[in-house]
């Protein structure tokens, strides 16, 4: 029997890598898409004809439980969410609503369609926030410091309660930071190499960025999907760390973005209040150590060749 998935989140950043690697695998990919003014499909479009595409909404429960229904999937993987942690202080109800609430509207509908069905939350490096220690592990105590860690760290629960409640085959991976061309304009990186592609283009003349110390994780999108399909290929359901283990600051991401078309970040790069949060997560690293060892993970993309590897794709994108 040919595997089915439910991707939520499809027209994402994950959502795309993560259908191409299961398309690749040969499983039938569902994917959920909200209903919007405007198409949302450029990150699919290359292998839209080979998905199946399905209107619902993390908010609407029955959409779900239909979809479920209708199209009886495998595996489910949760990506959708309000993402964005700045958006978060401002939209906070909503991003509980979606980003918390969803989960559990998602682990309803399928406890009552097919508890059978193996499930996979995309749990965040946000649920550590003011980490207690360093680096963050599985057993790490959680101290989100935003709207958006804080349902992350709901989500997160609420998938395992559900385990351990009625036996499903929850997972959930806390990822660091995962990256690429693919990842949306407003976040620190894309918004660094789209910059540096269009100063190189004249289209650009500085960029704007809030808070340069901040220290970050940051791995390849790519990478990262294939550990949330190896947890769901796990006789039994866990939780794992997925991370590269190096850290570095947003100010070296400016300067070996700058430094890889010959220019100085310093030349360039503005601090603005309006970049700064209300709460700031101040050092993320991982240790990835489960992973490594229980699903036989590891990241293959590290810190400087994805800086290279985005500015590229920003230069051939203006070109
Ligand atoms: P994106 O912001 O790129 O994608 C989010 C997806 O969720 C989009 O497809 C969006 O649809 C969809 N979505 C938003 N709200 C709803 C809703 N109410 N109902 C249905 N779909 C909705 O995120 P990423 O791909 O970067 O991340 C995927 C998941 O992993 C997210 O849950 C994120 O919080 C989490 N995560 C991400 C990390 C990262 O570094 N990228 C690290 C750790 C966790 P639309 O296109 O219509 O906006
Ligand atoms: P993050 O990613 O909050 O870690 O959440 P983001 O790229 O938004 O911020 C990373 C760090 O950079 C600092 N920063 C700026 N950030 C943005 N977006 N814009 C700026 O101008 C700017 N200047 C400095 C931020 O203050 C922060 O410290 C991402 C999301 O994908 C979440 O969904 C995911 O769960 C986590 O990563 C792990």
């Amino acid at each position: 029997m040919s595997k089915r998935a439910f991707i939520t989140g499809i027209t994402g950043q994950d959502g795309s890598h993560l259908a191409e690697l299961l398309l690749k695998q040969g499983y039938e990919v569902i994917g959920l898409m909200r209903r919007t003014s405007t198409l949302t499909f450029e990150r699919i479009a290359h292998i839209q004809d080979q998905l199946t595409l399905v209107r619902g909404d993390l908010l609407d429960e029955a959409s779900m439980i239909n979809v479920l229904s209708k199209y009886r999937p495998t595996e489910v993987y949760n990506l959708a969410a309000q993402s964005f942690v700045q958006t978060s202080f401002e939209q906070s109800v909503l991003t509980g609503e979606v980003t918390a609430l969803g989960v559990t509207r998602l682990l309803d509908a399928i406890r009552i369609v097919d508890p059978t069905i193996r499930f996979y939350q995309a749990s965040s490096s946000e649920m550590f926030g003011k980490a207690q220690e360093t680096p963050q592990s599985e057993t790490t105590p959680f101290y989100p410091r935003s709207p958006y860690g804080v349902a992350k760290l709901y989500g997160h629960w609420i998938t395992i309660n559900y385990r351990e409640s009625y036996g499903l085959h929850a997972s959930s991976g806390i990822l660091f930071n995962h990256e690429g061309p693919r990842r949306g304009l407003e976040f620190a990186t894309r918004k660094i190499t789209d910059a540096v592609a269009r100063i190189v283009n004249g289209k650009a003349m500085e960029l704007r960025l809030g808070n340069l110390e901040a220290r970050r994780d940051w791995g390849y999108a790519g990478d990262y999907v294939e550990a949330m399909w190896l947890m769901l290929q796990q006789d039994t359901p866990d939780d794992y760390v997925i991370a590269t283990e190096e850290t570095h600051s947003v100010r070296e991401f400016c300067d070996v973005a700058f430094r890889h078309v010959g220019l100085d970040y310093r030349d360039y790069v503005v601090q603005d209040e309006q970049f700064f949060r209300p709460a700031e997560v101040d050092l993320l690293v991982g240790d990835a150590t489960k992973a490594r060892t229980k699903l036989g993970w590891s990241a293959q993309t590290k810190f400087h060749d994805l800086v290279r590897l985005m500015v590229d794709a920003d230069l051939a994108r203006m070109a």
